[in-house]
């Protein structure tokens, strides 16, 4: 045991308590018959806590921690104190990219053996402490060999590097029984369309995701592969922008059925959409996978990566997942960093530990708009006409016919209210 968290015991249930405790997220709380621990499925980001140093643009690292460090030493140290920190929190999952989890080496060969090592590490840590890996995924994007893209460089090379990587990535996610892998294209996009040929690039991912999922096949990985959509950053201009997009490129080759979305809050804001549109259409299309939670600040038009403190965007996006019979394999990742001034060990505890509350209110609010049929109650009734026989006919006929009834009947449509400020007002009860 290390002294990183001072003796902080892991954290209970205390409405009532003064320092640092859940108040409303008691994981064998019964909601929607099903413990709140298995509706919301935390998981831990590994990059954001314990590998970023406290950056930004403008100034480097603020954070001291005893692992920093290029050395497989600092990695096994920084493994140590993830999982004291997985304890404390009481989280059942964790995520990683393979850069977060060890030094990099003078070669692939041996950046592989590093990794390797640690996950072994880890596969001894979640056998004693029962921690589960919700995702593994690659870093193809903050190395300068990446700077032109991963599965799109203009270099095979480049494709080459970052296909073995997603391999030996996608072995180890399997070892550690994990739940999903996730595919983020950082730089899968461009900067300018000068030097892009952006129809080769688009054929290269898809046959590059294509292996991926012929891999998953070959090596029985149960797990799900997931895309996360992001419009922009790095990049000007990634070419899984949203949710729509992605599916528009999983039909292209083929992959509707074998590759979900993993949501992410921010990247959602940035596309110009809400958490619950991306949400909701991910249901619709049959791909919702899993989500990133955490929120961007809404001034600075960046990807922030807040941890989540909004209850009512929160109680949406969650009626959303409820509303497709939850998360399933998926879960709740905080990918979600501190502010670069929260310096004290206690403040990564405190940030999970109100994230999860954020969430476990917005999961109940959901969970009890949906059972009150508060909003599904007025928005059946809204579509009511659709039920009928007439209607539902319509749709297998044709614009002739169509148009001779509505010359024969006459029917002028009647406009009736939206009642958006009622609904935001019923919202408002439950939040
Ligand atoms: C970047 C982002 C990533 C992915 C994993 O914006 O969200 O951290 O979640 O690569
Ligand atoms: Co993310």
């Amino acid at each position: 045991m290390s002294d990183f968290f001072g003796g902080i015991a892991p954290l209970a249930f205390d409405p009532d308590a003064e320092g640092l405790a859940f108040r409303h997220y008691d994981p064998q709380e019964i909601v929607m018959g099903k413990r709140l621990s298995e509706h919301l499925r935390f998981a831990v980001a590994y990059w954001h806590s314990f590998a970023w140093p406290g950056g930004d643009p403008f100034g480097g690292q603020t954070f001291d921690r005893p692992w920093w460090g290029d050395t497989m030493e600092a990695a096994r140290l920084k493994a140590e104190i993830a999982f004291e920190m997985f304890e404390i929190l009481g989280v059942p999952f964790f995520c990683w990219h393979d850069a977060d989890i060890r030094p990099e080496g003078a070669s692939f060969a041996e950046s592989r053996r590093n990794f390797e090592e640690i996950v072994a590490v880890f596969e001894e840590k979640m056998a004693a402490t029962g921690v589960r890996l919700l995702w593994g995924t690659a870093n193809l994007f903050s190395h300068r060999r990446f700077m032109s893209g991963a599965a799109t460089n203009p270099d095979p090379d480049v494709f080459a590097w970052s296909a073995a990587t997603v391999k030996t990535c996608l072995d180890a996610t399997h070892r550690l029984n994990g739940e999903n892998y996730v595919l983020w294209g950082g730089r899968e996009g461009y900067e300018t369309l000068l030097n892009t040929d952006m129809g080769r690039e688009l054929e290269q991912m898809g046959r590059f995701l294509s292996m991926v999922v012929e891999y998953k096949h070959k090596i029985g990985f149960p797990g799900q592969i997931l895309i996360e959509p992001k419009p922009q950053e790095p990049t000007k201009h990634q070419y899984d922008y949203d949710v729509a997009t992605v599916y528009g490129f999983l039909r292209r080759f083929g992959l509707e059925d074998e590759v979900k979305v993993n949501i992410e809050q921010g990247h959602a804001i940035l596309a110009g959409h809400s958490f619950e549109h991306e949400l909701a259409l991910a249901r619709e299309l049959g791909i919702l996978g899993s989500i990133d939670m955490n929120r961007n600040d809404y001034q600075s038009g960046w990807d922030t990566d807040q941890f989540p403190n909004n209850v009512p965007e929160v109680t949406l996006a969650y009626y959303e997942i409820l509303k497709a019979g939850g998360l399933g394999r998926g879960g709740t990742n905080f990918d979600a960093k501190l502010r670069r001034q929260s310096l004290d060990p206690s403040d990564l505890i405190a940030a999970h530990a109100g994230a999860m509350d954020v969430c476990a209110r917005g999961l109940k609010a959901a969970a009890r708009m949906l059972e009150d049929d508060a909003l599904e109650g007025p928005r059946r009734a809204r579509y009511a006409g659709w039920e009928t026989p007439e209607a539902q006919a319509m749709l297998d006929s044709d614009l002739d016919s169509i148009a001779a009834r509505v010359e024969a009947d006459g029917v002028d449509p009647r406009p009736r209210s939206g009642q958006q400020e009622k609904l935001e007002a019923i919202v408002n009860r439950y939040v």
